[in-house]
């Protein structure tokens, strides 16, 4: 018999406790079989040998006519007496190496690790795969502490990018946070999570079909945006081959001409209060504004227009249900995000509605005040990099003043593996590994509503026509809109906020390629 080969995607983990009422345990493995699990362990704490026998006997029948391996949780006596495809030991069960000797070289091993020692040492011991966790708080078990994206991250990073060992996430992994958990913990030289282990997410769910189906279909997604938005894009793989930041201004004239020849159309779910503002914005740059905050076209939307603006300033339940919807939509579709956390750390629910959404899909720009951006860096601010950690805390302990702002825009980008544009007198953008000041603007844009959700709406329509490189497309949304401003406020017949906003919608469309070049004044920071 050789080993089979195994397909990690999404990993049922059994637990009859905390199986739903409405079927049986054995059900619930079927369900989710036929809702596309690829693997199943049995995983039985309270039985003892003979009953848990009894039950792998069953499980085994019903893994066995779908052709889905399964193993066995701690017991090897059970792996054993059923002939499973192999088993799952804790870091407190026999050890990797007696198991390896006891199942023989063609079953299935794998390990929970919780530190990248625990995982080199499980390479080392022969393993076929690592359990990483915990990554959430999970009600299944209760850890000293969770990993995080991050931490899962960072164990992922000391195994050898060729090495056959296999990798799954568990601990709270759902399908709202599949995505994130997949994208952000990719490595920094290639490494993605195989597959995501779950246990309450399928066993407890009302429909454990549908559970997975949905989790199968996040968990692709995460693995192809990993593959060629982190990979490629974003992370470390080709930082070397990303344009310097003289080159990307020289750019931004052609940016700007493509952008008017392409009058690309932007998805806005924004808010009440800029909604006309963003929408003439848009118009005047170049581009084509669709104002559409109802869930149920969202999906049609992410198939037509070139980028998405996610705007939480009107929070009311159908306008966060569409952002959700053409969040994921515009994921699926490739389509570049723009996030903008309007108040984000105001009020819970918009903490909260911004959690979700860094959860839920990948943003590809975030866009905010320096409050808003301290109130992410206090979201996703628990990880293992030093570096980051500490500039994020300079977040939390300074509020929005920050001693450095540009290494906060930089270490949250590094870590959300997206562009991060904070806006104020100056303004910083980075992808984590470019990181500039822009000091053009003008004090009027600051006594006008909406300007910061416009300069969201340049910097969507830049990135629609910018595709490979969202760091300058939100550096040249937020130059636009300053040279616009600048024009507007200097005016003779600008005398206020109120003639200067009209003027201003004037000179973004008076606008030129050659403002971009010449008037510039973008500095490269060296974090
Ligand atoms: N092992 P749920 S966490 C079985 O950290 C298990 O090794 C973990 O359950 C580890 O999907 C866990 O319900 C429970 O959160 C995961
Ligand atoms: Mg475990």
């Amino acid at each position: 018999m050789v080993k089979p080969t195994v397909d990690y995607s999404v990993y049922l983990v059994t637990d009859s406790g905390l199986n739903h009422p409405s079927r049986t345990l054995v059900q619930s493995v079927e369900d989710s079989i036929l809702g596309g699990v690829t693997l199943v362990q049995l995983r039985e704490k309270d039985l003892d040998t003979p009953a848990f026998i009894d039950l792998a006997r069953k499980v085994h029948a019903v893994t066995k006519k779908y052709n889905v391996p399964l193993l066995i949780n701690d017991n090897l006596e059970v792996a054993l007496a059923i002939d499973a495809e192999g088993a799952h030991v804790g870091q407190d069960d026999i050890t990797c190496v007696e198991a390896r000797r006891m199942l023989g070289p063609n079953k299935i091993l794998g390990i929970s690790t919780g530190t990248p020692e625990e995982a080199q040492k499980a390479l080392a011991d022969g393993a076929d795969y690592i359990g990483i966790g915990t990554c959430f708080m999970t009600q299944t078990k209760s850890p000293k502490r969770t990993l995080g994206p991050l931490g899962v991250r960072a164990i992922l990073e000391v195994i050898p990018a060729e090495s056959e060992l296999k990798t799954v996430v568990i601990g709270g992994i759902k399908h709202d946070n599949t995505r994130r958990v997949v994208t952000h913990s990719a490595g920094a030289h290639g490494r993605i999570l195989d597959g995501i282990a779950v246990v309450t997410g399928i066993v407890g769910a009302q429909d454990a079909k549908v559970a997975s189906e949905q989790l199968l279909s996040e968990f692709r997604i995460g693995h192809a945006l990993a593959t060629t938005k982190h990979q490629n894009n974003i992370r470390g793989a080709v930082q070397d081959g990303r344009a310097s930041v003289e080159d990307v201004i020289k750019s931004f004239p052609q940016l700007l001409t493509t952008l008017r020849e392409n009058s690309p159309l932007t998805h806005h779910i924004s808010n009440y209060v800029v909604m006309n503002d963003t929408a003439n914005a848009t118009l005047a740059l170049g581009g084509s504004p669709i104002m559409a905050p109802s869930a149920v076209e969202a999906e049609d939307l992410s198939k037509v227009v070139s980028s998405v603006v996610l705007n939480i300033g009107t929070l009311t339940e159908s306008f966060v249900d569409c952002m959700y919807e053409a969040g994921k939509h515009a994921n699926t579709q490739n389509k570049p995000i723009v996030f903008d956390p309007v108040g984000a750390g105001a009020t819970k629910l918009r903490e909260e509605t911004t959690r979700k959404i860094l959860n839920a899909m990948h943003v590809d720009i975030i866009k905010g005040n320096a409050g808003e951006i301290s109130t992410i860096a206090k979201i996703i601010g628990s990880g293992n990099d030093q570096t980051e950690t500490i500039a994020m805390r300079g977040v939390d302990s300074l509020g929005s003043g920050f001693s450095n702002p540009a290494a906060v825009v930089q270490a949250v980008a590094r870590r959300e593996g997206s562009v991060v544009a904070m806006t104020g007198v100056i303004d910083y953008v980075s992808d984590g590994f470019r990181t500039v000041a822009i000091e053009n603007g003008h004090a009027y844009q600051g006594r006008i509503t909406g300007s910061g959700c416009m300069i969201a709406s340049a910097i969507a329509s830049f990135a629609a026509v910018s595709p490979n490189d969202h760091f300058a497309a939100a550096v040249a949304g937020i130059l636009a809109l300053n040279l616009a401003g600048e024009h507007a406020g200097t005016r003779a017949d600008v005398h206020g906020p109120g003639t200067f906003r009209a003027a201003f919608i004037d000179e973004i469309a008076n606008l030129t390629p050659q403002h971009m070049l010449n008037e510039a004044r973008v500095k490269t920071i060296i974090v």
